[in-house]
């Protein structure tokens, strides 16, 4: 039975970061660290620059960090057996060209395909993660695949370096203030409460920014560029360009470049809070073992709002100003003109809150990453395949 050689990943941006941003981390992934021959086809290199600013946008096909990056744009009628990988990734349940899917069907042996869920804490997920979905007319079968929080879905991504690195980092005071400096984080800042911000235009940022602007504690929040913009603007009286920055009251907030990935991990392990969002910093932050705080991408319905609960059931039940912070942040429930109590709950109760998610990512670890699972998947239907 041979390892797999080789695999195609299809991405495509329907908005924001996430979906490149997890597909950029599974490609280099499972590249450097299982030395598969990676195509990641993505649609919007403009976004991909975005989180990675070596990527050229005009650029049909390049290499970067060891993945084949192919500009998926309609690509149709150029496939042959010979150009499909040994495993198929679509991303999100994306539509992968019919033509690949025509050549999946004539390659013997036929590739593993996988469609690459989102993350969710719901309960569900364990009866649907692994679950077959065969073609309807071509004799190619799908199987779903869902990252998780527990031992009976895909777990996490996780890089196996990835612990020694942040370990590293948290433990030299003088790498960290060096890598906020170049923000412009000056030492009295590194020495207040160290806030990151990425959260969506529609989160109760005013109210945060003024309960932290009226209360004891000196704040430093740090913002990339880009996000809660009107907020941010409002607050700093000008354009919020990196560099700009403004103290009122207990509260400084400074604006940051949009970093790179991998200086966007720095960042949440050198902050004491992270405010996250949507799927991949949400992930990083648990990493990142600070507390953190999850903005999560609306739904319709608000069906967004039960996703939200099945996590924090989770994750910290019985951490009431953590719920409550949460809750009144995604507009699951209304804080009104009560965020500087809320705020100062949530401050008091930080020391827990981190010591649990420092448990939390000893749990998460424990499932296994999600590459690795994934990997080990492929490697089941293979042999019973025989
Ligand atoms: O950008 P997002 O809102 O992406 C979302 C979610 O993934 C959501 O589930 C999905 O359905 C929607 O996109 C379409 O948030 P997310 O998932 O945290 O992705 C942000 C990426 O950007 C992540 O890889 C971290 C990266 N990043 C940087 O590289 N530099 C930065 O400065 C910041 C703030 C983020």
């Amino acid at each position: 039975m041979t390892r797999p050689q080789s695999l195609a990943l299809f991405c495509k941006v329907v908005d924001n970061f996430g979906d490149i941003g997890i597909c950029w981390r599974l490609a280099r992934q499972l590249q450097q660290e299982h030395g598969i021959d990676v195509a990641l086809w993505v649609d919007d290199l403009r976004s991909f620059q975005r989180i990675c600013p070596e990527v050229a946008i005009n650029a049909d096909v390049q290499q970067l960090a060891g993945v084949t990056v192919r500009h998926w744009r309609d690509q149709e009628g150029e496939f042959s057996a010979s150009d499909v990988a040994d495993i198929v990734i679509e991303f999100f349940g994306v539509d992968i060209p019919p033509g690949y899917i025509t050549a999946m069907a004539q390659r013997e042996p036929r590739p593993a395909w996988f469609n690459l869920e989102g993350l969710s804490a719901e309960e569900w997920v364990e009866g649907c993660h692994t679950l077959p979905s065969p073609h309807p007319r071509l004799p190619l079968k799908k199987h779903f695949f869902f990252p998780g929080f527990t031992s009976k879905t895909g777990g996490l991504l996780h890089e196996a370096a990835l612990e020694g690195q942040r370990e590293q980092f948290q433990s030299d005071q003088a790498t960290m203030a060096a890598f906020m400096a170049q923000f412009g984080v000056t030492p009295e800042e590194m020495a207040s409460l160290k806030v990151s911000l990425f959260c969506y235009p529609h989160a109760p940022v005013p109210k945060l920014f003024e309960a932290w602007q009226d209360g004891d504690t000196a704040v430093t929040c740090v913002v990339p560029q880009g996000v809660a913009a009107d907020a941010v603007r409002t607050f700093l009286g000008m354009d919020a360009k990196p560099g700009a920055v403004r103290t009122v009251g207990a509260l400084t907030v400074r604006v940051l470049p949009f970093v790179a990935q991998p200086d966007y991990d720095k960042l949440l392990w050198a902050c004491d809070l992270n405010f996250v969002r949507g799927e991949d910093s949400f992930v990083r932050a648990q990493w990142a073992g600070k507390p953190f705080i999850w903005h999560i991408y609306p739904q319709d319905k608000d069906l967004h709002h039960v996703k939200l609960r099945a996590f924090l059931g989770r994750f910290a039940p019985a951490l009431q100003s953590l719920n409550a912070v949460s809750l009144a942040w995604n507009g699951a429930e209304d804080a009104g003109s009560g965020w500087p109590a809320l705020w100062a709950q949530f401050h008091a109760e930080m020391p827990i809150i981190g010591a649990r998610t420092a448990d939390w990512r000893s749990e998460m670890l424990a499932n296994g990453d999600m590459t690795s699972q994934l990997l080990k998947f492929e490697e089941f239907l293979r042999s019973a395949r025989g």
